[in-house]
């Protein structure tokens, strides 16, 4: 098992050489994508694809390029989450938003340059791979950051400001919205390792269960958190009556739902057919979910 700092150093490492690997892109348009890419993160998404890979025994080199397509394509997310039509927020990850710095016109080029390059990076590993399983990881991703997936989810939260929470529609948006590029890394990491269908189905499992968890904090850390380790501006959620785990449940009961939720997720890791690999680092990185400040 390597440590989470060895994953993340080989997707910082990567990230700037993947996109200029594309070829010439106007400078303002990949300063204004390197900008918030280079931002910071935990990449916890590209860390899952790489830790899924190395752990049904694929090779990390292939898996790279995926890697940094799921965080570009999380950096568009965030970058257009940002934008005065959506969230409007001058902050993200310590700094200030993309628009802030580059004008709403770049930041959506910008996150529309990120969106198309992830899409690129993957199909031309696709091609140079030759096999089906590095198209098969391509589409898992694309579909769950796309229509039935992470926008779909963006779609039902926006729409949904000052309803009345009920569960449905809550856990559809958090399934969506966020837990679907959460299960993607692993989804796509297993894919790419050519692990069978059943365990690719128990890595699905734990990747929603994790990224539901995630998502649970994420609201709770909205009301509790530090802004300065959040690099963001906290309690806008509630002041704009997004429908939310703690709108649902309050503080007490996503707490107890988070903590379920991890238990659904590491359930789902003992539960793989190949009883071979050793499952520590994403049982830990599970469970350390629920004491997240960051
Ligand atoms: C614009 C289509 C579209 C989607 C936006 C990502 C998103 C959907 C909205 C941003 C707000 C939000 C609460 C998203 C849920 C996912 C989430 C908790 C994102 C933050 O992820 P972290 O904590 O961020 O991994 P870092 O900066 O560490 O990468």
């Amino acid at each position: 098992m390597r440590p989470y700092q060895e994953y993340q150093q080989m997707v910082e490492d990567a990230l700037h050489g993947q996109l200029a690997s594309l070829g010439e892109i106007p400078a303002l348009l990949l300063d204004a994508m390197d900008y918030s890419l280079k931002a910071g993160g935990k990449r916890l998404r590209p860390v899952l694809l790489l830790a899924a890979c190395d752990m049904a025994g694929g090779s990390l080199e292939e898996a790279l390029p995926y890697a940094c397509a799921l965080e570009m394509i999380h950096t568009y997310s965030l970058v257009h989450d940002d934008l005065p039509a959506m969230d409007n927020d001058d902050l993200r990850r310590g700094k200030p938003t993309n628009h802030k710095v580059f004008g709403e016109g770049m930041a959506i080029l910008a996150g529309d340059g990120l969106l198309s390059a992830a899409m690129e990076l993957m199909l031309r590993q696709a091609v140079r791979g030759g096999e089906m399983r590095f198209v098969r990881a391509a589409e898992a991703i694309a579909r769950r950051c796309g229509v039935t997936g992470m926008v779909a989810g963006q779609t039902v939260d926006v729409t949904s400001e000052g309803k009345t929470p009920d569960e449905d529609t809550v856990r559809y948006i958090h399934a969506h919205k966020t837990a679907d590029l959460i299960t993607a890394p692993i989804e796509a990491g297993l894919l790419l390792a050519g692990a069978c269908a059943e365990d690719v189905q128990s890595g699905v499992e734990y990747g929603y269960g994790l990224g539901m968890a995630f998502q649970m904090v994420d609201d709770i850390l909205d009301h509790e958190g530090d802004p300065a380790l959040m690099g963001k501006t906290l309690g806008k959620d509630a002041a704009a009556g997004k429908l939310t785990w703690v709108a649902l449940r309050g503080l007490e009961g996503a707490h107890e739902d988070a903590r379920k939720a991890v238990a659904g997720a590491v359930d789902a890791l003992h539960g793989m057919k190949n009883q071979n690999w050793d499952i520590n680092f994403l049982e830990t990185l599970a469970q350390s979910t629920i004491n997240r400040v960051q």
